[in-house]
C-alpha cells in the first residue's frame, strides 16, 4: 500500500502523513514511533527551554533513523534561540505554527531544511510560498490548540488553487475517510494532531488519552477570542472560566489564567483546571493504538475509500 505525493518526495517518506507538533505532547519518543512507521513525526517545541529541545532532538536522532521534524511555535519569547538550535543540529523538517516564520527562511535554507510552514488563510500561504516554502500545511479550524477561522474542507482546495508547492491538510481529520477526502480537494498530505494524541507512544498523561476516547461530537469549544489567539480545547472548568473571562473581554486576565495550563493538563494529567487542547476530531478517535499502527490504518483506509470511489464511478 501506497499513497506516494510530491510529499512523500520531498521529505523522503514512505507515506503522506504528518504528526501535528503539539506542544508538551509532541515528545521525541512519538515522533520517531510516526517516523518509524512512515510519516513524518514531529517534536513540538512550544515553549520548550533550549536545553530540553536539544535533548529531545537528540533522544529522536537515537531513536530513528528516517526523518523527523519539529515544530517551531513563532509566539515563543526565545524563539531565536530555538531557531539556532534547529539549524545547528541539522534538523531535516521544520514546521511552524502561530506566525510567519519569514526571517528566519534564509537560515533554514541554507541549512537544507525542508520548511513547512502552517497557513490558516490564502494570503499567507502565497507569502509564505513566494519566500520559499517547501509545502505548506493549511490547517482549518477544526484543529486543537491555536486555530484560525476557516474550515479545512474550505481552506484547502483554495490553499491548492492558490499556490504550486504540495498542500498538507489539517484540521479535523482523524481517520481513512478524512485522508481520503484531503486527497480529493486536492492536498498532497495530510497532518493529524488529536488522533496522535491517542498513540501508545504518546507520553502525556493517560487520563488526557481517555478524556479523547471518552469524548462525543459538541466536545470542544473555542476559547480565548479576546486575546487574538483564539484555541480549541475540550470544555472543563478553566475553559468554561476563559469562557467568562472572553465575554467580559478580560484578555489580560485570560493570559493570566491560561500560563502554564497546557503542562498542567498533558505532563500532569488536571483535567478540569488544565488545558486540554484538542481538535474536533477528538470524538472520533476511539482506541489507544502504537503510532506506526495508526499510520497503516490511515493509508490503508484511505486507499479502500478511493478505490471505492473509483469503482462507483465505473459502475
Ligand atoms: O500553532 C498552532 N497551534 C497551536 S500553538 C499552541 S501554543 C499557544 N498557546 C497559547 C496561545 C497561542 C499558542 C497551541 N496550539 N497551529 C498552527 C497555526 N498557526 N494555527 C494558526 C496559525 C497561524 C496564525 C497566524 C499561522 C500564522 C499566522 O500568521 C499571522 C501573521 O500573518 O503573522
Amino acid at each position: 500500500m501506497a499513497l506516494r505525493t510530491r510529499l512523500t518526495e520531498l521529505l523522503g517518506i514512505e507515506h503522506p502523513i504528518i504528526q501535528g507538533g503539539m506542544a508538551w505532547t509532541a515528545t521525541a519518543e512519538l515522533a520517531a514511533a510516526v517516523s518509524n512507521g512512515g510519516g513524518l513525526g514531529v517534536i513540538g517545541a512550544g515553549h520548550m527551554p533550549t536545553e530540553m529541545l536539544r535533548d529531545q532532538i537528540r533522544t529522536a536522532k537515537e531513536l530513528t533513523e528516517r526523518p523527523y521534524g519539529v515544530n517551531l511555535m513563532l509566539l515563543t519569547p526565545h524563539i531565536d534561540e530555538l531557531v539556532e538550535l534547529v539549524v545547528a543540529e541539522g534538523v531535516p523538517v521544520v514546521t511552524t505554527g502561530a506566525g510567519n516564520p519569514g526571517k528566519y527562511m534564509e537560515a533554514f535554507k541554507a541549512r537544507g531544511i525542508k520548511v513547512l510552514p502552517i497557513a490558516p488563510t490564502v494570503a499567507l500561504a502565497k507569502r509564505l510560498e513566494s519566500i520559499g516554502a517547501d509545502a505548506i500545511i493549511g490547517e482549518g479550524m477544526e484543529a486543537g490548540g491555536h486555530i484560525g477561522e476557516l474550515t479545512t474542507m474550505v481552506l484547502t482546495p483554495q490553499l491548492v488553487d492558490a499556490v504550486t508547492v504540495p498542500v498538507v491538510a489539517a484540521g479535523g481529520i482523524a481517520d481513512g475517510r478524512g485522508v481520503a477526502a484531503a486527497f480529493a480537494l486536492g492536498a498532497e498530505g495530510v497532518q493529524l494532531g488529536t488522533r496522535f494524541m491517542c498513540a501508545e507512544e504518546c507520553t502525556i498523561h493517560p487520563g488526557v488519552k481517555e478524556r479523547i476516547v471518552k469524548a462525543k461530537d459538541r466536545e470542544t469549544i473555542v476559547t480565548g477570542y479576546s486575546t487574538g489567539h483564539p484555541v480549541r480545547v475540550l470544555k472543563n472548568r478553566l475553559a468554561k472560566m476563559i469562557e467568562q473571562l472572553d465575554r467580559e473581554n478580560r484578555a489580560d486576565e485570560i493570559e493570566r489564567l491560561g500560563t502554564g495550563k497546557l503542562a498542567l493538563a498533558m505532563r500532569e494529567g488536571d483535567l478540569e483546571m488544565g488545558s486540554l487542547m484538542a481538535g474536533q476530531a477528538a470524538a472520533m478517535v476511539c482506541e489507544i493504538r502504537p503510532a506506526a499502527e495508526i499510520v497503516c490504518e490511515l493509508v490503508t483506509e484511505a486507499e479502500a475509500v478511493m478505490a471505492r470511489l473509483g469503482a462507483a464511478r465505473g459502475a
